[in-house]
């Protein structure tokens, strides 16, 4: 049998695993040092909280709050040693300047179970994990008595900044939410909420002496529908919202009382459309006067840019001035500096002169100018900045931190300039990325990033040297939420990936295993259900693409993720339901000759829940041998062919498959047939999945096998085939024939079960 869909696959081997872990502490992220004793303790409604001065007091009353959202009631809290039946927490020595002594980290605690009591040891800080740890502990239900096993916990975690972003201007998300949000960061022992509050598609911070920036900035008339992107189509539904002053000290403070930072951003001198749809002013400079500005309601990266003008600066000294007095505990202030189009400042007179005058070399170095001038005054201010990796290209600014997006490269070369670095890589941690076969998932943003290999991220990457790799303050994940309207569905996207990166970032490198995370993340759900959270429900069976030899037979190990979960499914490709069978504990699968069998499954939780599909598909047979062409060109050979104007028929070679290449030759809204031919590239072996989406008639055949003929009509179909592959290159002949009206034409591709993408030119040869 051959398991192709191995590599960086889901691959869970339900098999030889067993629900929860006997004798193991089922607390995510992992702590530091576990060493189980004997015995247990036994909380009881008579236990009693000791404390012994303020910070004690606080502390108790923190552990008091969980409980009794957890079981209804509280404990009392007493000042007087108790032996027995009692948790204490114990006061830490400070040394005589008011801090905590050196060995002592503030995010360090100590927590020792034993027959008779609790000890906590701790800073405040100390204090709040370890409770955060005993909750997990503690047994979903309460009856007389709740066991705790007899345990030595210490703790402290690996990185200071262990991060989540939120982005809150493609689709904003009210303040309650954030809360949850927040709470949820604080029960994975995160401390950094980084709050994306600017973008093209919305200004969500009211800024006293800008008005106009929530007035206008925070609102738009609509939202691209799903992916309409060409043609636009909206979906009719005015979009807005902002935080006041007001809200957004509430978000802070609730943060603070949870330990975690708010870093705020401000973008700038890109992503800016809504600023300056409020204040067109700022961009009029370089871009041409009588330019429209407005609230985009698409995503992507667009060409509005702040004009580097005095005005400009002026404007958003007086922003950043604002934001800072509203997150006074955040040492840093994100001033973006992502994806930023130089368009308008090429074009620009003003531009032009400032280079000259400033001796400025390219528009790069006028990105990096502004960026300076924009650090100097949050310096000034007694803050640090925080940009993403583009504010590397014409100079780093001397004192910022950067943000690692665009994989680990920028990481690497500001560690190496001894710069601060916050990894964030979208291969890693890009929580909009898909996280299943996005045939069945919740429309996303696409990519492919699921939980194992969020778990497989390292912040710290072989490039460094040790002293380098000390520059590497944590890592984050990013939420952005072009695709993501609501908080059920961006919770659906953070978790459990959140509790992966979690792990991450608090606990030892050493001791990081998939399959020991997996279950204590699966002890993990029946909480997060109760809290609320809609988490992405894990996969009962092992999913993709898999091919059987001529006579083997598959069988799979079936498993509800969560207790009292039913499993459905269906063996002839039909979608299940709560009506299809329930799965047995084994599923057997026997493809017959050429049939290729799916198995479908869907997860039921006992509050009514549904998952997502979840699907396997057997074939049998060989994967396809590649074959050797000699002197490949990169590209395809195109046939166009116009039924009503044959002089515009052309043949030729070309580097793209896009339709819009023959937009100068022929009129794409009437009749014409295109094909091209070449080889495509396979870069490992596998069962692939291919899909054309199109209008009309599409035909795909791939080394001799015609896996998609099909004729359409001018509505827009995805057709699927899947075929198993030997790395190295394939025969390949695509057919469109385009029959009238807008022609739609793609061709998607990937590992069954696994992302599709669109196949870029550079991956055919002729
Ligand atoms: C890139 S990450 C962006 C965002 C998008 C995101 C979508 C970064 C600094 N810029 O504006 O929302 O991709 O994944």
């Amino acid at each position: 049998m051959n398991r192709l869909f191995a590599a960086i696959a889901v691959s869970l081997s339900l098999v030889s695993l067993v629900l929860a872990q006997a004798g193991e502490i089922n607390v995510v992220p992992k702590p530091r040092s576990i060493i189980l004793g004997t015995g247990k303790f036994g909380l009881r409604k008579d236990t009693k909280i000791v404390v012994r001065d303020e910070k004690g007091k606080l502390s108790a009353n923190l552990l008091n709050e969980h409980l009794f959202k957890k079981y209804g009631f509280k404990l009392k809290i007493v000042n007087k040693p108790e032996k027995v039946n009692a948790i204490n927490f114990w006061p830490i020595a400070l040394d005589k300047s008011g801090g905590y002594p050196d060995e002592i980290k503030r995010e360090k605690y100590s927590l020792t179970v034993q027959s008779e009591s609790i000890q906590i040891g701790g800073t405040y800080t100390g204090d709040f994990y370890a409770i955060q740890t005993l909750m997990q502990m503690l047994p979903a239900q309460f009856a007389k008595e709740a066991f705790l096993p007899a345990v030595t916990i210490v703790d402290s975690p690996r990185f200071s900044y262990r991060g989540m972003h939120l982005d809150v201007s493609r689709h904003f998300q009210p303040v309650e939410f954030v809360k949850k949000f927040i709470d949820q960061m604080a029960q994975y022992k995160f401390n950094n909420f980084h709050w994306h509050l600017t973008d093209d598609q919305g200004w969500r911070i009211e800024i006293k002496k800008y008005p106009k920036l929530t007035e206008v900035g925070s609102q738009r008339p609509e939202t691209m529908l799903e992916r309409n992107f060409a043609p636009y189509k909206g979906d009719g539904i005015p979009h807005g919202g902002f935080y006041t002053q007001e809200q957004i000290k509430e978000v802070v403070a609730y943060a603070k009382a949870r330990y975690i930072t708010v870093v705020p951003e401000i973008e700038l001198p890109g992503h800016a459309s809504a600023a300056l749809a409020a204040h067109p002013e700022l961009g009029k400079g370089c871009a041409v006067a009588d330019y429209k500005f407005e609230v985009k309601k698409t995503w992507g990266i667009f060409k509005e840019v702040f004009c580097p003008t005095e005005e400009t600066f002026k404007f958003l000294e007086d922003v950043l001035d604002e934001t800072i007095k509203l997150f006074p505990d955040s040492p840093y202030i994100h001033i973006g500096g992502d994806e930023v189009l130089k368009d308008f400042w090429k074009e620009s007179a003003f531009v032009q002169e400032l280079k000259k005058r400033e001796n400025l070399k390219d528009e790069h170095e006028v990105q990096s100018y502004f960026v300076q001038r924009i650090e100097k005054f949050v310096n000034s201010k007694g803050k640090k900045i925080i940009g993403w990796d583009e504010i590397l290209e014409g100079g780093i600014a001397p004192t910022a931190t950067i943000m690692s997006w665009r994989g680990m490269n920028g990481g690497i070369e500001a560690a190496k300039a001894k710069h601060d670095v916050i990894m964030t890589p979208n291969d890693f941690v890009y929580f909009d990325y898909g996280q299943g076969d996005p045939e069945f998932e919740p429309l996303n943003i696409g990519s492919y990033v699921p939980l194992q290999k969020v778990y497989s991220f390292d912040p710290v990457p072989p490039e460094l040297t040790t002293d380098e790799g000390k520059y590497v303050i944590g890592g984050q994940a990013n939420i952005w939420t072009e695709y993501l309207k609501t908080p059920q569905s961006i919770e659906y996207m953070a978790f459990p990936r959140m509790l992966a990166l979690s792990e991450v970032l608090w606990s030892k490198k050493e001791d990081r295993n998939y399959q020991n995370f997996y279950e204590r993340m699966l002890a993990a759900l029946p909480r997060l259900d109760k809290q609320g959270v809609n988490f992405r429900i894990p996969e009962p069976i092992d999913v993709g693409g898999f091919l059987l030899n001529e006579t083997e037979a598959y069988a799979f190990e079936v498993r509800p993720p969560l207790p009292g979960a039913k499993v459905y499914f269906t063996k002839d490709g039909s979608t299940p339901t709560e009506n299809s069978p329930e799965a047995p504990q084994k599923i057997s699968v026997f493809p017959v000759g050429d049939e290729v069998v799916t198995i479908k499954t869907i997860v039921v939780l006992p509050s009514g829940r549904k998952s997502s599909v979840y699907a396997a598909t057997f074939m049998r047979g060989k994967m396809l041998e590649a074959m050797t062409v000699e002197n490949p060109k990169e590209g395809v050979k195109f046939n166009l062919v116009v039924p009503d104007n044959e002089s515009q028929n052309r043949s030729g070679e070309t580097k793209t498959i896009l339709l819009n290449q023959f937009a100068m030759l022929a009129d794409l809204k009437k009749d014409l047939g295109v094909q091209y031919d070449g080889y495509f590239k396979i870069p490992a072996d596998g069962v692939y999945q291919f899909q054309i989406e199109s209008t009309w008639d599409t035909t795909l055949v791939i080394a001799g096998k015609k896996i998609i003929d099909e004729s359409g009509t001018s509505a827009n179909v995805k057709r699927n085939a899947i075929l198993p592959l030997k790395a190295g290159l394939h025969p390949i002949s695509l057919r469109y024939n385009h029959r009238g009206g807008d022609s739609t034409f793609r061709f998607r591709w990937g590992l069954k079960g696994q992302g599709l993408r669109q196949a870029y030119g550079s991956e055919f040869v002729h």
